[in-house]
């Protein structure tokens, strides 16, 4: 298939999905065009069949607010035509859903027909799209859209709760590479880091207020109160600096590390004995996945689809959201090295459920059944 996908660059979870989705499509033969205003972050090599197509806005002093779905819809048409795509497969539905909805709409007074995949994958549903300022075009456009799926079940359930759906919705949930997420023997980090062989806690995210990174310290205090352990945070994002001031007053700081926006995510998550996610909103939880596939049980709120991947009491532990010491002492019950082995092996045996080559072939089908309903 000739497949358009459309989505973030940046970090964030639907940007990984989407550039990981488009490679490994592209390497089961398919020809992948990424639209997009910069490269995808993890788009960092050749292959014959990948192509990258960017969006560009062309500034003018009267736009306060430089109009990228315009941009983007006539650069889907653009590709779209001379690309000849059998699909278009946009990712988190703001704006990109309504954008292919007007290139749809363009393409087709030229005689074009290009079936549409929206997937939901959080915000755009759960925070950003039920706000009034977007409700009516994200609740037109997911249902003008030819296929719709979303990360979870809980997301799909969101969705219909809180927008009038009229399309099926089908759950292709957040997948991994079990070859790149993999434990690896990274022992002089590790030594480095954790000397005297304390507990490493890890925590990943775009510290934004929905990840509730002020939990992740206080669970942190309230293990290191009882046991030696450090805790390495990942990512970056508007509460960093705020979480920074907050690490500078505990009693531990020292054993609090910034580590920013490191690539190589699996490298830290190797040497790690436990994943912090307290979200207060999370569709499905793509950093916990890769946590457990490199053996990490996750220490976990219940928010959203978390219950869908992390089993409680087998591959980490759930609590309430906020409920920071059920959280502490599920932490604390993990990590006694009776424990642990067991967790680690659970959290990898669960993470293969989630296996690349399971999960993308129901995206393919998801394609082929839009392009022949056309
Ligand atoms: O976590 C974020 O805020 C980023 C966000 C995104 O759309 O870029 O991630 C969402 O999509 C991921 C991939 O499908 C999911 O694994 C995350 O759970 C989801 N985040 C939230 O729902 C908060």
């Amino acid at each position: 298939m000739n497949i358009g996908i459309v989505c973030y660059p940046t970090f964030g979870g639907s940007g990984v999905v989407a550039t990981e989705l488009g490679k490994a499509l592209a390497l089961r033969g398919h020809r992948v065009h990424f639209i997009t205003y910069s490269q995808p972050v993890r788009l960092d090599f050749f292959n014959e069949n990948l192509f990258y197509h960017e969006v560009y806005v062309p500034p003018y002093p009267l736009f306060q607010f430089p109009p990228y779905e315009l941009a983007l819809a006539s650069k889907m048409v653009d590709i779209v035509q001379n690309e000849k795509l059998d699909v278009l497969h946009v990712h988190y539905a703001i704006p990109h859903a309504s954008s292919a909805y007007m290139a749809k709409q363009i393409l087709r007074t030229k005689g074009i027909t290009v079936p549409v995949i929206t997937t939901l994958h959080g915000t755009d549903i759960t925070l950003v799209g039920k706000d009034a300022s977007y409700e009516p075009v994200v609740t037109f456009s997911i249902n003008q859209s030819d296929g719709v799926t979303s990360v979870s079940a809980d997301l799909r359930a969101e969705t219909y709760q809180h927008f009038a759906i009229e399309k099926d919705i089908e759950v292709i949930p957040n997948f991994i590479d079990l070859t790149r997420f993999k434990k690896q023997n990274k022992g002089h980090f590790r030594a480095a880091i954790a000397p005297q062989d304390e507990k490493l806690l890890v925590h990943t995210s775009n510290f934004r207020s929905v990840k509730r990174v002020d939990d992740v310290i206080s669970i942190f205090a309230g293990v290191r109160a009882q046991i030696p352990a450090k805790l390495l945070l990942v990512g970056d994002g508007p509460d960093r600096q705020r979480i920074e001031k907050v690490v500078r007053e505990l009693e531990h700081s020292n054993d609090v590390r910034f580590l920013g926006k490191l690539e190589a995510v699996e490298e830290v998550l190797s040497v790690a004995d436990l994943f912090l996610m307290p979200s207060e909103k999370e569709s499905f939880g793509l950093a916990a996945l890769e946590a457990m596939s490199c053996e990490v049980p996750v220490v976990s709120t219940d928010a959203g689809g978390i219950p869908e991947l992390n089993v409680d009491g087998v591959t980490g532990s759930i609590s309430a959201i906020g409920d920071v010491n059920d959280m502490v002492q599920k932490s604390l019950f993990i990590l006694q090295d009776d424990n642990l082995p067991r967790f680690k092996a659970a959290a990898r045996a669960r993470a293969e459920e989630f296996d690349i080559n399971k999960i993308v072939p129901m995206y393919e089908a998801c394609y082929q059944k839009a392009i022949d309903t056309q």
